[in-house]
């Protein structure tokens, strides 16, 4: 299967995975779930699902009864994204294409659909997993000593390559690490395969934010589906800005070989994960 065909496949059963165990439009208080279902069920690559999905079937493991639990990493992703664009913090009105969730739903809803979506997301994973140590691995990723802090070092800004790295390695690699080894700890992989992974989610996470920087300026609003160009615009400390486009694709393109690497020791009948890495260095939006 190529990778497209790969990643379309599994993007279309988180979706229906997300629909079907999201809590209904109709449940009362309908607004709250009306919200969390616009802000989940309006498009997103799905990536970080895709990948605990992909790791998980590199170390054998049967996907069907994991689909939930690893579909409450994009629960997660989305609650960054709505209370990110919330008028405190990016104060930004598109996102995958359509208006942000407090700009239909008001700021007191965008707040609590990010609450909600967060608190979901745990009850995802403890319902359907027995494995606390996999649960707490999400959980250390997004605490204040991980994508929390990694967006208040964002919020102080900085000037340097050192603080660069530390934002972009708690802000954005940490879930997308984490969303890897929750697919290795729920396959009930050994330790070196365990250890393989979490240096490619690593690596794949740092570059992923690469990327996302060189699309910032690469990219249209349309192609990106969100407000292209904000980088640079609110003088933020980018990698391009930094170090310069050409470095910067380099230094994508080392990381790269390192998520290769380490996808290549995990074996498996079946394993996509060096065709993810290579996606996510050479997508698009
Ligand atoms: C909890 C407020 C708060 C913030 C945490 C993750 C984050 C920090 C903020 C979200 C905005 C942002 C720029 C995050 C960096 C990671 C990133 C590039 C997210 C976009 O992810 P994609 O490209 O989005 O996977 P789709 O729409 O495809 O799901």
């Amino acid at each position: 299967m190529t990778i497209d065909a790969y990643l379309k496949s599994w993007r279309a059963e988180v979706d229906r995975t997300l629909d079907a165990t999201l809590p209904p439009a109709s449940a009362p208080p309908k607004v709250i779930h009306e919200a969390m279902r616009y802000a989940v069920l309006g498009g997103g690559k799905r990536i970080r699902p895709i990948l605990a999905i992909a790791a998980a079937e590199a170390c054998g493991a049967d996907i069907e009864a994991l689909l939930v639990p690893f579909s409450a990493l994009e629960l997660i992703h989305t609650y960054s994204l709505v209370h990110d664009d919330l008028p405190a913090l990016d104060n930004d009105d598109l996102r995958r294409g359509r208006k942000t969730t407090h700009v239909v739903f008001g700021e007191a809803i965008g707040i609590l659909t990010g609450d909600a979506l967060l608190t979901e997301a745990f009850v995802w994973l403890a319902r359907w997993t027995t494995n606390v140590r996999a649960i707490e691995e999400v959980a250390v990723a997004i605490d204040s000593k991980g994508m929390i802090g990694g967006q208040v070092a964002d919020l102080e800004g900085g000037s340097t390559l050192e603080q660069l790295e530390f934002i972009h390695r708690n802000k954005t690699a940490k879930l997308i690490t984490a969303s890897v080894m929750l697919g290795g700890l729920l396959a009930d992989a050994p330790a070196p395969a365990l250890e393989a992974l979490r240096r490619y989610g690593q690596a794949i996470g740092l570059a992923f934010q690469i990327v996302d920087d060189l699309l910032d300026i690469g990219k249209t609003s349309e192609e990106l589906g969100k407000t292209a160009g904000k980088d640079v615009a609110q003088g933020k400390l980018t990698y391009p800005s930094l170090i310069g486009v050409t470095a910067a694709r380099k230094r994508a393109d080392e990381l790269l070989q390192e998520a290769v690497a380490n996808a290549a020791k995990i074996g498996g009948s079946v394993n996509y994960l060096a065709e993810i890495a290579r996606y996510i260095c050479e997508r698009q939006s």
